[in-house]
């Protein structure tokens, strides 16, 4: 090589090294990140839940483990169906409980004679967990499984002979069915249960040491490593956000736990009446709004969301359920439909180099990012938009692939010559806890998104983002303003409800346990209740005439305190207050996740008096009751 020529080369090394080191170097991570499976994961943004199996046929939310296989015989079910139905209203995927608590397993499993090979559905040749699988296939949709580690009905469990059982459940779903993008270990654990006739409660511990899950996750990895573990004692990569209400139960929200990354997920039914399908739930399904609610108080603070729709007897999806879930998709598409700021001009106060610029915030890309110098302490940036446009929703986005680094920001809008504050920079010690925050919340942590929706709406050509808090250099990879659409009200669904109306309570009396207190639990309000400091306890109500009675709802306290739930129930009915005929007894499941109203029916029968055993509860020796209504003619 010539002389000149290996100058011209070294030049050009000089040009390439010069430009990396000071105009294009990305900044280092920090602290933890997320893996590609959990940034793919974060991205899907929300899916389905689906709760199909005995308790559908049962009106139970937690079946006990003795119920007959014989019971699930859907005429109707249509998987195909169900997840054309969740695609077009924007969901990614599904997660299919192949086995609830009840130990029931859907599918055609080796491990244990209690499975759909004993139900008359196909002749005892269905897979319901097939059909999912399938049909997610064909329509190019995400597919994940819930499996319970809790199981009811198998004798062995609690003893190391339940985990041979287990594990092999684990493998069959995993490797016969195709990729599985989610598989949830519930930490449900509630004690009793039949256990092969047993019909007593099993305790096991330590749930991270009896299941051996850092061997579960070690198993899961081998068969399937792009699957995203949820739950397992906090091995797996994401867990719940803390409600059953589907909100992220605090913002600022982290995505950092013991220095890993970790993914939350926040679940919610969307009928009010609980995870399974119930009788008569068609009244009690969660309007469009609300689902917003609970949309931008999940991925709007950084989780992902997942819904539950659960099928009916028949196999198909409630009416109701599918109207709000239609309406909702609607809405979200339109909410995302139009992103103002998407070419705008941005200027900021400092950038680390080209590839960072401030215009990569409004390029629609994901992975490119805006970096300020690592000297600037308040960052800032100001979009120019073309014309004067109103919206009433910022979104932002970090590029998580560096980790998660911002404590808190604010935006600003120009208005009449002045900038005004329109989301206020959260301060530290503050949090944002259930639904507040929906609207006019502060702006704390971004991570994979952070959607605020503004206390009303604004109209600018001027926006100025500022990173008031912030662990290391923020990386930011998207700044949006959006409109949030009007509510297209879902057209209105025949309610199949069959209880009676809720009688009356005037001049009503009262006796038993704590009975000073019994008409707290009729008076129409949620904050207060009926409390006896013992468990069992009673109370007996006078409805001073017969009536033909046909069901009862029972609304645990809703004060935050589970202390006294009534977790085991009996009702009993009598014409003279002397000889009593019990109508009902059972469980009401999963009152500590999920604190809802739970409806019970009964044949129907006449009487006066009515008698309401709380036979076990949660935490502590106490009874109690926010709300009883009692339906009947
Ligand atoms: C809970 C369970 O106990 C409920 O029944 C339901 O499956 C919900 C998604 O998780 O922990």
């Amino acid at each position: 090589m010539k002389w000149e020529n290996m100058l011209k080369w070294l030049l050009l090394v000089v040009v390439c090294v010069g430009t990396t080191a000071w105009g294009n170097k990305g900044p280092r991570p920090y602290g933890p990140v997320p893996t590609e499976q959990q940034v793919r994961w974060l991205r899907m943004e929300w899916y389905a839940f689906v709760h199909f199996g005995l308790n559908t046929y049962t009106d139970r939310e937690w079946g006990y483990g003795d119920e007959d296989a014989k019971l699930f015989n859907p005429s109707d079910f249509d998987a195909e169906a169900i997840v054309k139905t969740f695609k077009e209203a924007g969901m990614r995927g599904m997660i299919y409980t192949a086995k609830h608590h009840d130990g029931f397993c859907t599918w055609p499993t080796k491990s244990t004679k209690h499975n759909i090979t004993q139900s008359p559905w196909k002749g005892g040749k269905g897979d319901v967990v097939r059909e999912f699988a399938d049909a997610c296939k064909k329509h190019d949709f995400a597919f994940g499984t819930y499996l319970s580690p809790w199981d009811r009905n198998c004798a062995e469990y609690g003893r190391p002979g339940y985990l041979r059982v287990y594990y092999k459940q684990i493998e069959e779903l995993l490797t016969q069915y195709g990729p599985i993008f989610e598989i949830w270990f519930d930490g449900a654990m509630g004690g009793d249960g039949y256990y092969g006739g047993a019909r007593e409660g099993r305790n096991i511990g330590s749930a991270d040491n009896y299941y051996n899950y850092a061997r579960v996750v070690r198993q899961i990895r081998s068969l399937q490593p792009d699957c995203i573990i949820w739950g397992a004692a906090g091995r797996g990569d994401a867990t719940w956000a803390g409600s059953e209400k589907g909100f992220a139960r605090h913002y600022p929200l982290w995505n950092v736990r013991n220095h890993q990354w970790i993914c939350l997920e926040a679940d919610t039914p969307i009928n009010h009446r609980g995870w399974f399908w119930h009788p008569g739930q068609g009244g009690h399904v969660k309007t469009p709004e609300h689902l917003m609610q609970v949309y931008l108080s999940s991925v709007g603070r950084g989780a992902n969301l997942i819904l539950n729709l659960a099928p009916n007897r028949d196999g198909r999806l409630d009416p109701a359920d599918v109207a709000s879930l239609q309406a909702f998709g609607k809405m979200r598409r339109e909410l995302l439909a139009q992103d103002y700021a998407r070419g705008a001009k941005a200027r900021a106060s400092s950038t680390r180099g080209r590839k960072f610029g401030a215009s990569r915030l409004t390029d629609g890309k994901i992975e490119s990012y805006w970096c300020p110098k690592d000297s600037d302490d308040t960052p800032t940036v100001e979009l120019e938009l073309e014309k004067p446009t109103t919206f009433d929703v910022v979104r932002l986005r970090e590029q998580i692939r560096l980790g998660q680094r911002v404590e808190a920001f604010q935006v600003e809008a120009m208005v009449n010559g002045e900038w005004k504050t329109i989301i206020h920079p959260g301060q530290p010690g503050e949090k944002e806890d259930k639904f507040d925050g929906v609207r006019g919340g502060k702006g704390h942590t971004i991570g994979n998104q952070v959607l605020r929706w503004l206390a009303e709406p604004v109209t600018t050509d001027r926006v100025r983002l500022t990173i008031t808090r912030s662990k290391a250099t923020p990386c930011i990879s998207e700044f949006s303003l959006l409109c949030m659409p009007g509510v297209t009200q879902p057209e209105p669904v025949a309610s199949e409800d069959t209880a009676a109306g809720t009688l009356p309570v005037e001049g009503w009396s009262y006796s038993g346990f704590a009975a000073e207190k019994a008409p707290l639990a009729f008076d129409g309000r949620e904050d207060t209740m009926w409390e006896a400091g013992k468990c069992p306890a009673h109370f007996v109500v006078d409805m001073k005439k017969e009536h033909t009675l046909s069901g009862f709802a029972y609304l645990p306290r809703q004060d935050g305190s589970t202390r006294g739930m009534t977790s085991r129930y009996r009702v009993e009915l009598s014409t003279d207050g002397s000889n009593w005929t019990k109508v009902s007894e059972g469980e009401f499941g999963n009152l500590r996740a999920n604190p809802v109203e739970q409806i019970i029916s009964f044949p129907e029968q006449k009487a006066r008096y009515f008698r309401f055993f709380s036979t076990a509860a949660l935490d502590g020796d106490g009874s109690s009751a926010a709300e009883i209504k009692i339906y009947g003619k």
